[in-house]
């Protein structure tokens, strides 16, 4: 993907403040500070579209990145987050759950499940990709944060999250890293391919 520009559209909570351009979407779930902002600023070449955190919770809202005015990345706020009230988890959950419920049909062309390259995805992960796939929704996971441990330590770690989310042989893991860019590619590739973007536009 050729990126020429990325701005930060809309935050919302309700579907009536989603944009109504009619853009493709693709969303970034996974647990709050696994990396969904970082990733997003990563895939777009920029330090701070995207607000990072170092305490957990940060994105609390939904966020809806343009690029290229033509299709959004949107920032979902992250789950798992343990030190906040039952009401703020329910709060969020209702969040997530009504934007991919709205937007499944015609908007939302694939959720990038994120997940931290070191540990076994979480219930709250396994409840998610079930959830997703619950939905018929296209989904690619990205296990995160791969910079924090070995080449060698790579490929058993991709093994584990395969054997714990369960996944068919035909659904990738990307190994990814915001820090060295690690997967970029590759990601793109797979984004190109369900926004439908032609060999002219990928060119960088
Ligand atoms: N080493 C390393 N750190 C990362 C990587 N990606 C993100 N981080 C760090 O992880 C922390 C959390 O990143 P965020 O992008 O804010 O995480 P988030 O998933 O958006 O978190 P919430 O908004 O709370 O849901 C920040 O300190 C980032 O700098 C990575 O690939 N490698
Ligand atoms: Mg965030």
């Amino acid at each position: 993907m050729n990126i020429k520009n990325a701005a930060h559209e809309i935050t919302a909570v309700k579907p009536n403040q989603y944009p109504v351009t009619g853009f493709s979407e693709i969303a970034f779930a996974g647990r709050s500070n696994v990396g969904k902002s970082s990733i997003i600023n990563t895939l777009v070449n920029r330090k701070s579209l995207a607000r990072v955190g170092s305490t957990p919770g940060k994105t609390r809202q939904i966020n809806f990145f343009s690029v290229n005015e033509n299709f959004y990345l949107v920032d979902l706020p992250g789950y798992g987050f343990a030190s906040v009230s039952k009401e703020m988890k329910a709060s969020w959950s209702n969040i997530i759950e009504t934007y991919l419920y709205s937007r499944k049909e015609n908007f939302l062309k694939m959720v990038v499940l994120l997940v931290d390259i070191r540990h076994s995805p979480s219930k709250d992960d396994i409840t998610m990709y079930q959830w997703l796939k619950g939905f018929g929704l296209k989904t690619l996971i990205i296990a995160n944060k791969a910079d924090k441990i070995t080449r060698g330590q790579i490929n058993p770690r991709i093994n584990d999250i395969r054997k714990v989310l369960q996944l068919d042989g035909d659904e990738k893991v990307i190994p990814f890293s915001t820090s060295n860019r690690l997967g970029l590619e590759q990601v793109w590739a797979e984004f190109d391919n369900v926004l439908n973007v032609t060999g002219e536009e990928q060119k960088a």
